[in-house]
């Protein structure tokens, strides 16, 4: 049995649709802080931080396998430092205890790119370099991969991770990230074929298509054990493209679609992320391979978009 925490969010709601399709509709538990619907199998309404419940549900549903997608982002964390820090950091160390005391066989915890800072080369980011965040979310994000490692490394814990860059998907919305604007914008330019971006002209940030990420993770989790050389996070390049790249590619299907700038707090956290992401070593370890660009992955999510 598998169960998935933050089951309602971005990640969470695709990924558990493709566990459910994978696995058996039943062989998948979500969970989520509020009542999602259109569940099509066991879902349970859960506050991660309420440990009792947790373990209550690993117990009753016999979990072998979580995948912990609970977390503040960035540009919420930055407006509620000690709660992101607090939810960040206490449910990764409930899920990691969990398999340190043998309930639960594998964990999937996401890191990010926002692990990097300032000082972290900009282009290409290899997997080990400077690693300075100047978020709250990315400084939790990295204290939790050096706690995985450590799970992993001291007490055989099975914890396999990815630093995701900002993902793309036409299912749900992000909620409180600083590359939200990348999905926003393909609402907007669909509604009223304009877009105030809170990103300046020229932000490079690396980013990735839904369908690509859930394809990765599921990838990496079922890798045979002894591949996963990494066991703190491992680094996904996916599309490397700054604001007005993507606006270009939505022109070529909308015409009249125009964008303006309105930077915002964003513009800081984004400027301290890379610009794109060394991923040579989950290629190597896992075979990992992107299978969208920013032209396939913008004819999809116009095309996706429409027809809801
Ligand atoms: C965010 O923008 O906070 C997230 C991330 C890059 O982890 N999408």
């Amino acid at each position: 049995m598998i169960l998935v925490l933050g089951a309602g969010g971005q990640v969470g709601s695709e990924l558990v649709e493709k566990l459910r399709a994978k696995h058996g509709k039943d062989k998948v538990v979500a969970t989520d802080i509020r009542e999602t619907e259109n569940q099509e199998g066991p879902f349970e309404v859960l506050n991660a931080l309420d440990q009792e419940k947790l373990r209550e549900i690993v117990d009753r549903y016999k979990i072998e396998e979580i995948y912990h997608l609970v977390a503040l982002l960035s540009a919420t964390a930055e407006k509620q430092p000690e709660f992101g820090w607090k939810l960040n950091m206490e449910t990764l160390f409930t899920v990691l205890d969990l398999a340190k005391e043998g309930k639960i066989k594998k964990v999937f915890w996401p890191s990010s790119i926002a692990v990097f800072g300032p000082n972290t080369p900009r282009q290409e980011t290899p997997q080990h370099t400077v690693t300075d965040p100047t978020t709250v979310y990315g400084i939790s994000k990295l204290a939790g991969e050096r706690w995985c490692e450590y799970y992993a490394k001291n007490y055989g814990v099975d914890v396999r991770s990815i630093r995701y860059p900002g993902l793309i998907g036409y299912k749900s919305l992000p909620g409180g990230g600083t590359t939200d604007y990348a999905v926003d914008i393909y609402h907007k330019a669909l509604e009223s074929k304009s877009y105030e971006c809170f990103l300046q002209k020229g932000t490079y940030l690396p980013m990735m298509y839904m369908e690509d990420a859930i394809r990765a993770t599921i990838e990496l989790m079922e890798a045979p054990s002894e591949s996963i050389k990494i066991r703190s996070s491992y680094n996904l390049g996916g599309i490397s493209f700054a604001p007005e790249e993507i606006a270009a590619e939505i022109k070529k299907h909308i015409p009249e679609f125009e964008i303006t700038y309105a930077p915002d707090f964003r513009q800081k956290i984004a400027e301290s992320w890379p610009g794109s992401i060394n991923d040579t070593a989950a290629q190597q370890d896992w075979g990992w391979e992107l299978h969208f660009d920013l032209k396939k992955m913008t004819e999809d999510m116009l095309k996706t978009l429409n027809k809801v």
